[in-house]
C-alpha cells in the first residue's frame, strides 16, 4: 500500500491567520509519516500561496513566508504537484472569509478535501441561514431577528420598533457572515442597541440580533459523514459576563472547561441527537463543533451555532471532545482523511 499525499492548506487573509498556522502546526506533526507525504501549501496574508518545504517549527511564528530556500514555488492551479495530491486538508477560512470558496476550488480540480463540502460551509458561516435551516428541521432555538443594513440605515426608528416588539433587552448584536466573535456586543438598552447595530454593520450588510439566554454553554463534536456521530459533551464556564474573540480560540482568559459536561444522562443523549440532526440539516460532512445553550432555570435546551471550522490546534474544544471520547488527535486526523476519500467516492457514485 502506497503513501498517501496529503496537502496541509494554511495561513491565509482571514482574521484566523495566526490560529491557522497553530493548527496546521499540530496537523502536520500528528500525522503518520510512514502513511502520509505531507505538502505543505501556505497562504500569506496578502492572498500569496506558496509550496513551502522546510521544517514544521517555521509555520507557527510565521517566519515560513521569509524561508527563500524553503519556498519551492509559487502555488497555481496549473501547477503539476496538483497530480500528486490525494487529499487536502484545508485548515483556513475562504481567501476573502467567504466560505465554502476554498471547498468549491477543490471540487472543481476533482481532489477530495477534509471537512464540510461547499454547501455546508457556506451555510454553516451565515448565522442567519443556519437558523433558517434549523427552525425547518425543528431544532429549538431563542428569539432572533434578521436586520438588513440597508434598512436600518435608511428606517432606523422603524426598525428599531419592530426589534423592541420582539425582544426583551439584554439583546446580542451579530454580524451574520462572521465565523468568530468580530463584530459582536450585547445590547441592554436602546443607546447600547443602536452603538451595536451600527458596529456590526461595519461586518456585513446582514446582522441578526438575539434574545439573550441565561444559560450553560455546552459544545458538542460532530464526526462522520452520512451517519455522523456525536462525541461526549463540553460545558464551557467562562471568567467573565461575555468571552471575546481571544478568549474563544486562546482559552488566555482562564474561561474553563469542563468534559464531560455535568448533565443528567436523558438531557446529554438529547444533545448529541439535536447535534446530529444540526449537522445534517446543513448537509454537513467530515466534521463540526456544535454549542448550545441550557437555560440556567428551566434547563431549557437551545442550539446556538454550528462551526464548521472549529479550532483544530490539538489543545483545542473540537480534539478534545473526541479525546475524550477516544479518538486521540493522530487518529481523528487520520478519520478525518478517510471520511474526505469516502465522500469523493459516494459523490462520484452518481448513478
Ligand atoms: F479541514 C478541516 F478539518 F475541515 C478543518 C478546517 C478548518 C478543521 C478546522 C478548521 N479550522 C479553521 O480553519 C480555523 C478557523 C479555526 C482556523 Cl485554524
Amino acid at each position: 500500500d502506497k503513501k498517501q499525499t496529503v496537502a496541509v492548506i494554511f495561513g491565509g487573509q482571514s482574521g484566523e491567520h495566526e490560529v491557522s498556522l497553530m493548527s496546521s502546526t499540530n496537523v502536520i506533526e500528528a500525522m503518520d509519516k510512514d502513511r502520509y507525504n505531507v505538502v505543505m501549501i501556505g497562504i500569506t496574508k496578502e492572498g500569496k500561496w506558496m509550496i513551502y518545504n522546510g521544517p514544521v517549527e517555521k509555520i507557527k511564528d510565521g517566519q515560513w513566508e521569509k524561508e527563500e530556500e524553503y519556498l519551492l514555488e509559487d502555488f497555481s492551479i496549473q501547477h503539476p504537484i496538483l497530480k500528486k495530491i490525494d487529499v487536502v486538508f484545508p485548515i483556513l477560512h475562504g481567501p476573502m472569509g467567504e466560505d465554502g470558496t476554498v471547498q468549491g476550488l477543490f471540487e472543481l480540480f476533482n481532489i477530495p478535501y477534509v471537512g464540510c463540502g461547499v454547501l455546508a460551509s457556506a451555510v454553516g458561516m451565515d448565522k442567519i441561514y443556519t437558523k433558517t435551516l434549523y427552525e425547518m428541521a425543528g431544532l429549538p432555538q431563542g428569539q432572533y431577528l434578521l436586520i438588513m443594513r440597508r434598512k436600518w440605515q435608511e428606517e432606523q426608528e422603524k426598525a428599531i420598533e419592530k426589534i423592541e416588539g420582539k425582544l426583551d433587552y439584554p439583546i446580542f448584536i451579530k454580524p451574520a457572515n462572521m465565523g468568530s466573535s468580530v463584530g459582536i456586543t450585547k445590547a441592554h438598552n436602546r443607546e447600547e442597541l443602536i452603538k451595536g447595530i451600527d458596529q456590526a454593520a461595519q461586518y456585513d450588510r446582514k446582522i441578526l440580533l438575539e434574545e439573550f439566554i441565561d444559560c450553560r454553554e455546552i459544545e458538542c463534536a460532530v464526526l462522520g459523514n452520512e451517519e455522523p456521530k456525536a462525541s461526549i459533551l463540553g460545558e464551557i464556564i467562562p471568567s467573565n459576563e461575555f468571552y471575546d474573540y481571544e478568549a474563544k480560540y486562546l482559552d488566555g482568559d482562564g474561561s474553563k472547561l469542563l468534559m464531560p459536561a455535568p448533565l443528567d444522562q436523558e438531557t446529554t443523549e438529547t444533545i448529541q441527537k439535536l447535534a446530529i440532526k444540526a449537522f445534517k440539516a446543513i448537509d454537513g460532512s467530515g466534521l463540526a463543533r456544535v454549542d448550545f445553550f441550557v437555560e440556567k432555570n428551566t434547563g431549557k435546551i437551545y442550539i446556538n451555532e454550528i462551526n464548521t471550522l472549529p479550532g483544530f490546534t490539538n489543545i483545542s474544544m473540537y480534539p478534545k471532545l473526541w479525546e475524550n471520547t477516544g479518538i486521540p488527535y493522530c487518529q481523528l486526523i487520520d478519520k478525518l482523511i478517510e471520511l474526505a476519500q469516502e465522500r469523493f467516492e459516494d459523490k462520484k457514485n452518481r448513478a
